[in-house]
């Protein structure tokens, strides 16, 4: 059995350059858990031009985010109207809290679970080798019906790893800003808390795997990545964690990069470890500050103090380890919020930050209590980048201030390191930034 793993992706404003650009580990992920039943699989991404086999394939996995909701159902029914005997699995981040919204006559099955075990039942079944399905962790269309599976959470550490011929094959063409060469790896599944606008918290069920940072490490140190990004919601979510990496990596005889998810009140309430798990590998933090005042982050659930905010980037600048600040910016701004905003990032130099528009996500409390108030409702709007509720500024100006909270990037190093990268790169090839892989490099 044959089976084409395919990730869709829509195009937003940051397409332009870029500036993540990682592989799609839930396709390697995929790809081994479908080897492991006996099929023959085959990633495809036009990001890193994994372009599809001249085959026809017995089923068609098409994996996305929320932005490419349509794109995952224009895709399904491209290839059901071509290929109709070609079964069509539609999973991933979006569906499992939305599966309904892939119910289309051109979808067969809409896996809602991230237990891989239900992925593989499910090919053993077109496959003919499993005569009955438990309707758990997915729902399938039968005869122009749809039978709801119950919800199915992973409850224990995933045992499959990912095939890493994907990352092989595209670490030449990945980068984290002015990084390059990055790998994902993830340990957890879920996170372990609860901030209210976020839909990660709602992922598998609310319910948080840990995973172990031995296997997190030995996993990295297989690769051939100049940095690895723990792509896992919460890096270390508590001093015992901390304790447990430090433990982890002095027991291994390399050091690995790493770049990594860390909370705010991790960081104050763990100071004292900072320069070890610097030493340790710990290079890059990602931390979400999301706002500036504590009105706003006891509107979210934070429960982090925006007061201790800059003494957490004055403890990891004293580290030397880099740091990306997220933060938010809500429809109600008023330009006394933009301006405080740029003025922190400002005092505490902040070099390297992303700023998202506060976007109720499909699939949480949020999204339903807004969905009367909603401007739009194409899903390639709900990028963070995009008004999709009304501003209290009128749209232009609300854009004009967001615009302009990014100019600060232009003072990065960083930043202007990335940029000088890619029109480098432009100019000497003259070739486009997405070179195609060649699939005997990939096969
Ligand atoms: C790293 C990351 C990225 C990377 C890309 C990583 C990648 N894998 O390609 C970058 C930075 C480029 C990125 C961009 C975006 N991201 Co992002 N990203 C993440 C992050 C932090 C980790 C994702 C990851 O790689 N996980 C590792 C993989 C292995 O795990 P996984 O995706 O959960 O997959 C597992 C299961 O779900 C399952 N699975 C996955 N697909 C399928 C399919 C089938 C059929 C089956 C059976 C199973 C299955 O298999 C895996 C087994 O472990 C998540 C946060 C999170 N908690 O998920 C946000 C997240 C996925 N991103 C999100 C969003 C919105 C975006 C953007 C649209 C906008 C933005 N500003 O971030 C863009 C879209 C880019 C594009 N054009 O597609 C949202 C998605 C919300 C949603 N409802 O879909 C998340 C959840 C964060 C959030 N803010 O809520 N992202
Ligand atoms: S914002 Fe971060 S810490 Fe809070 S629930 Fe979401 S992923 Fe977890």
């Amino acid at each position: 059995m044959r089976v084409f793993l395919k990730k869709a992706r829509a195009r937003t404003p940051f397409s332009i350059l870029d500036p993540v650009r990682v592989e799609p580990l839930e396709l390697a992920y995929l790809k081994a858990a479908a080897e492991e039943t006996g099929a023959a699989a085959n990633i495809i991404d036009d990001l890193f031009g994994l372009r599809e086999p001249k085959v026809i394939p017995d089923v068609l996995v098409i994996t996305g985010y929320n932005t490419a909701e349509s794109k995952i159902l224009e895709e399904a029914e491209t290839y059901k109207t071509r290929f109709p005997k070609v079964k069509i699995i539609v999973g991933g981040t979006h569906a499992e809290r939305n599966s309904r919204d892939f119910h289309s006559p051109y979808v067969d099955f809409v896996v809602h679970s991230s237990d891989l075990q239900v992925f593989m039942d499910i090919l053993g079944f077109v496959d003919g080798r499993l005569e009955e399905l438990k309707s758990s962790g997915f729902d399938m269309q039968m005869a122009g019906e749809w039978i709801i599976g119950i919800s199915r959470p992973v409850t224990v550490k995933p045992l499959i790893k990912p095939d890493r011929s994907l990352t092989e094959a595209v670490i030449g063409k990945t980068r984290y800003l002015d990084k390059r060469r990055v790998a994902l790896v993830k340990g957890r599944t879920g996170c372990p808390y609860k901030c209210d606008f976020c839909y990660c918290r709602l992922l598998n069920d609310g319910k948080h795997i840990a995973g172990d940072f031995g296997d997190i490490l030995d996993e990295s140190l297989e690769l051939d990545a100049e940095y690895i990004w723990v792509v896992d919601d919460v890096f270390l979510a508590s001093r015992k964690d901390a304790l447990d990496f430090i433990d982890a990596a002095e027991g291994r005889c390399r050091r690995v990069n790493l770049i990594a998810y860390l909370r705010a009140d991790f960081i104050l309430k763990n100071r004292d470890l900072l320069e070890k798990l610097k030493v340790c590998g710990l290079g890059e933090v990602i931390v979400g500050f999301e706002a500036t005042s504590n009105a706003e982050l006891d509107e979210y659930n934070k429960q982090t103090d925006a007061l201790d905010y800059p003494e957490v980037i004055r403890i990891l600048r004293e580290a030397e380890i880099d740091l990306t600040a997220l933060f938010m910016v809500s429809p109600d701004y008023r330009i006394s919020d933009f301006r405080k905003l740029s003025g922190f990032l400002r005092d505490n130099q902040i070099d390297t930050y992303t700023i998202s528009i506060l976007t109720p996500i499909k699939g949480t409390d949020g999204y339903e209590e807004m969905k009367e108030k909603l401007l739009t409702d194409n899903p390639e709007r709900f990028d963070f980048l995009h008004l999709v509720t009304k501003p209290r500024l009128p749209a232009p100006i609300f854009y004009m201030m967001f615009v302009w909270l990014h100019l600060g990037l232009l003072r990065s190093k960083r930043i202007r390191s990335f940029i000088g990268q890619i029109l480098k790169r432009k100019k000497i090839t003259r070739q486009p930034d997405r070179p195609e892989t060649n699939w005997k490099e990939y096969s």
